[in-house]
């Protein structure tokens, strides 16, 4: 994504607000374990400890260490500068180590059909609704699908979305079958010469055969209309959900073959290292993040940013 330097320095305000907690929980205690001294075996051991409870994870918590480990092997290790600088470099090196995101804001083909699923209550529906805000705002005509068919109360919910970023919904009753909803929507998007139309799926546990099926079949519907369609699958992760978010990830990747993830309500989580887990295991590109409820807040991850911000100082 290209970003003058306003947007930029927006972008990073975002990202140090919403990783606050992480931030106070993680970088407040390494600061105050290292403070003005030499970091000893001992104090190492500690970040190690940190690192997992902030949901880096056991395993990328090691590897983040032994960098560390072996420059203080050297002596090479002095104060809590080089240690926050290494760590930086650390997360940032598996941050860029995932593909590069499929860009939906600057695609060719119309109408770009994205399909956003995941567990219950992750985000997804909040989530579409701001991502439709930032690309109408950005020019473009977003229909959206109510393929949650669920409850009433889910399709209301996009409606309102709809009615505050001036984006179409299609729907049917409470009930109806998912797929024949995103048949209409396909149509739709397509009759009205929609640049993007976005899906919006109930909430459903990896482990249910039976509704990872019918993301199956909404997949089969929409590339029967337009092939190579859903061109994007993508997962919407609480962030808040911790590790267990791996395990429903590699679920749902089996079932669509996802092309990119989501993380909501990073800024409700003093575990924001999950981010970097996810990121380190399952290689799929982070797209965007949720910062807050507002419907500016979903951000663009960009690596250098939430690095930043992680280790910034008030
Ligand atoms: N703080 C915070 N809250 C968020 C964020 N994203 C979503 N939420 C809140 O999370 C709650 C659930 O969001 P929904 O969008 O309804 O979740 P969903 O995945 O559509 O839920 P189901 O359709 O029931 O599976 C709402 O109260 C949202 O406002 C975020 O980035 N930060
Ligand atoms: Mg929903």
């Amino acid at each position: 994504m290209i970003m003058n330097d306003t947007a930029r320095k927006g972008l990073f305000g975002r990202f140090v607000a919403g990783l606050a907690r992480t931030r106070q929980g993680l970088v407040g205690q390494i600061e105050r374990l290292f403070g003005g001294n030499i970091p000893t075996a001992a104090n190492l051991e500690t970040l190690e400890e940190l690192l997992i409870a902030a949901d880096f994870g056991p395993a990328l918590a090691q590897q983040l260490m032994a960098p560390l480990q072996e420059r203080l092997g050297r002596r090479d290790l002095s104060n809590l500068d080089q240690v926050e600088a290494a760590l930086k470099q650390g997360i940032l090196a598996i941050l860029n180590g995932t593909a590069p995101p499929p860009s939906s804001i600057d695609h060719h083909t119309k109408p770009q059909v994205l399909l956003f699923l995941g567990i219950n209550g992750s985000g997804k529906t909040t989530t579409i609704g701001k991502l439709a805000n930032r690309l109408s705002s950005n020019g473009g005509l977003v229909v959206l699908a109510g393929a949650d068919t669920f409850r009433a109360a889910a399709i209301e919910q996009l409606q309102l979305w709809g009615r505050r970023v001036g984006a179409d919904v299609i729907c049917h009753q409470a009930g109806a079958d998912p797929s024949a909803v995103v048949f209409d929507a396909v149509q739709a998007a397509c009759s009205r010469g929609a640049s993007h139309l976005l899906i919006d799926t109930a909430g459903r546990l990896h482990t249910k055969r039976n509704l990872m099926e019918e993301l199956k079949k909404i997949q089969r519907v929409a590339s029967r209309q337009m092939p190579d369609a859903p061109h994007e699958r993508i997962m919407v992760i609480d962030a808040t959900s911790g590790l267990n978010a791996l395990v429903q990830a590699k679920a749902f990747h089996e079932a669509v073959g996802l092309t990119g993830l989501i993380l909501t309500k990073l800024d409700g989580t003093a575990r924001g290292g999950v981010v970097v887990a996810i990121a380190d295991q399952l290689k799929l590109p982070i797209t965007f993040v949720g910062l807050g409820e507002g419907v500016d807040d979903l951000q663009p991850f960009v690596p250098e940013a939430f690095t930043d911000a992680l280790f910034a100082r008030s």
